[in-house]
């Protein structure tokens, strides 16, 4: 059975491909939706992939994540750089968060260089436009093999 990865897209997310295209590509989240999900299947990733301009339904989907997911890609858009709430609901479920982004926020205004989510994070991968999302994947699905590796089974299976 696949492992299951729950993709979560913050605020603002929904507007890509309309704006902004130097900066965050002319890719919809829809195309990055196909791209993830293509690649999660190749990786052996079941993936639900969601968008919410509202950090208390991302903060819900965090917590729903236990127990139906082995673990979260994350692109909180701005809530990133000012959400302490959507950082304690990742430290409250315990899963393996890959924190992506589109653009490389350290090249960009210093307000966007200091992440919450970070700080709980196995790693960050930012720069490279919807193929931040596609190395997410790569990373997420070593980092859940590793585990089945080390445990002999996935923290959903597990809670089984
Ligand atoms: O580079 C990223 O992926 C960001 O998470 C995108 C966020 C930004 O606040 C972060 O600092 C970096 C913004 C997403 C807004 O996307 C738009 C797309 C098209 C038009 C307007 C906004």
């Amino acid at each position: 059975m696949d492992s299951s990865v729950l993709v979560l897209n913050g605020p603002n997310l929904n507007l890509l491909g309309t704006r902004e295209p130097d900066i965050y590509g002319s890719e919809t989240l829809a195309d990055i939706q196909a791209k993830v999900e293509r690649r999660g299947r190749e990786r052996g990733l079941a993936v639900n992939f969601r968008q919410s301009n509202a950090e208390h339904e991302l903060i819900e989907w965090i917590h729903a994540a236990k127990g139906s997911a082995d673990g979260i890609i994350l692109n909180a858009g701005a809530f990133t750089h000012t959400s302490i709430a959507i950082a304690d609901a990742l430290s409250g479920v315990a899963l393996p968060v890959v924190e992506v982004h589109l653009s490389n926020i350290y090249k960009r205004e210093p307000f966007r260089h200091h992440s919450h989510i970070s700080r709980v994070a196995e790693g960050v991968i930012c720069g490279f436009g919807s193929d931040s999302y596609l190395m997410g994947v790569d990373a997420m699905a070593s980092i859940l093999a590793r585990r089945l590796a080390a445990t002999g089974a996935s923290p959903l299976r597990k809670a089984k």
